[in-house]
């Protein structure tokens, strides 16, 4: 039998789904979580990350995976003080290892994190979802208009964001390139040291925005991330909703091959339904209701013996849940039950069950 780990997103205290109903999931070995009374840059205190630990350990949930720990924009603009935001970066990585953490998920997105176009689209069952229309997000563009995304973090003046959008105007994707390679340099080898994978997720979605470069975004493009520090340290989060909105994408070849290579530390499985070219609607994780198939997604992980972590990833509300977009306890659940009822179909189809 092979086993994978499966895993659960929690926002820490603040989170409206409380550690007691994440453990009461069947099958849930374990949370992906991050210190959040620090901003992004900062040192994050070995007392905040212990009560993290102990509160998911008190529920007899693992927490190995963090999600995420950010980079700072100065790392990714490539300014001299890169340096120090690198070396506070170095000292998380260090104390997150002694705390028992074994993979780090982080992404390398210039100022946006994920974009949507609606946080609460209604489906005709009631049940709502993210969705994206690129028309509608292209519309909003921040150097010329007020900034009004759904789900955008405010901390941003208009003025702080305009000026950081000028800031990139002369990083384009070869020099975002440089400078995630300088970032590499400078973590990979203290996650070596410390048994630390380091996981980039890719850019959702997986294309440029707003004039800003993006290259975590296809295959060729993954293969080049891997090459810029060639260690198993140096890994991915493949996130099969986030690859899948490109239509080019083939996330389950993208599975075979890194996961072969022994890239890929954590799996997010999330279904989208493509409803046009750069327009798409997150679904529940079943293979019927999007367009990506979870049982090849499961089958190529299996094949390649992957034993990492796997998360289901945003789920619909359902049965009148509220609360954080994407993030509800029903649906993300049915997911994580659904994820291992393939995965013991598979075991026990192809395993010697003796
Ligand atoms: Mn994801």
């Amino acid at each position: 039998m092979k086993e994978m780990k499966m895993t659960f997103r929690w926002y820490g205290a603040d989170d409206p789904v409380s550690l007691e109903y994440i453990s009461q999931i069947p099958g849930m070995t374990g949370i992906v979580s991050a210190v959040y009374d620090v901003p992004p840059g900062k040192e994050w205190s070995a007392e905040s990350i212990a009560a993290v630990k102990n509160a998911a350990n008190a529920h007899n949930l693992a927490f190995e995976v963090v999600e995420s720990v950010p980079v700072h924009e100065d790392i990714k603009l490539g300014k001299p003080s890169r340096d120090e935001y690198i070396e506070v970066y170095r000292r998380n990585v260090k104390k997150l290892a002694d705390a028992g953490v074994k993979v780090i998920c982080y992404n390398f997105m210039p100022v946006f994190d994920w974009l949507r176009s609606d946080l609460s689209h209604k489906n005709p069952d009631g049940s709502t979802c993210l969705i994206y229309r690129d028309a509608e997000v292209l519309a909003m563009d921040p150097n010329t208009k007020k900034l009004s995304l759904p789900g955008w973090d405010e901390s941003y003046t208009q003025d702080g964001l305009r000026a950081l959008l000028a800031e990139y105007k002369s990083v384009d994707e070869e020099k975002l390139w440089e400078n995630m390679s300088y970032f590499l340099h400078g973590v990979i080898p203290v996650c070596e040291e410390n048994g630390i994978k380091m996981a980039i997720h890719p850019d959702d979605p997986p294309w440029g925005i707003f004039g800003l470069p993006r290259v975590i975004t296809n295959k060729k493009n993954l293969e080049r991330f891997c090459k810029l520090y060639d260690s198993e340290c140096n890994g991915l989060t493949l996130c099969t909703g986030s690859l899948g909105s490109a239509a080019s994408n083939d996330v389950v070849d993208m599975i075979r091959h890194f996961g072969a290579m022994r890239r890929i530390h954590f799996l997010h499985a999330r279904n989208i339904k493509l409803t046009g070219d750069r327009d798409f609607n997150e679904t529940g994780h079943r293979s019927e209701d999007g367009s990506l198939d979870m049982y090849d997604i499961l089958r190529a992980a299996w094949d390649v013996d992957f034993d990492g972590y796997i998360r289901p990833d945003h789920g619909r509300m359902i049965w009148g849940e509220t609360g954080r977009p994407g993030y509800g306890l029903y649906d993300r659940a049915l997911g994580a039950v659904y994820l291992n009822g393939i995965w013991e179909a598979i075991n026990k189809t192809l395993c010697d069950r003796k």
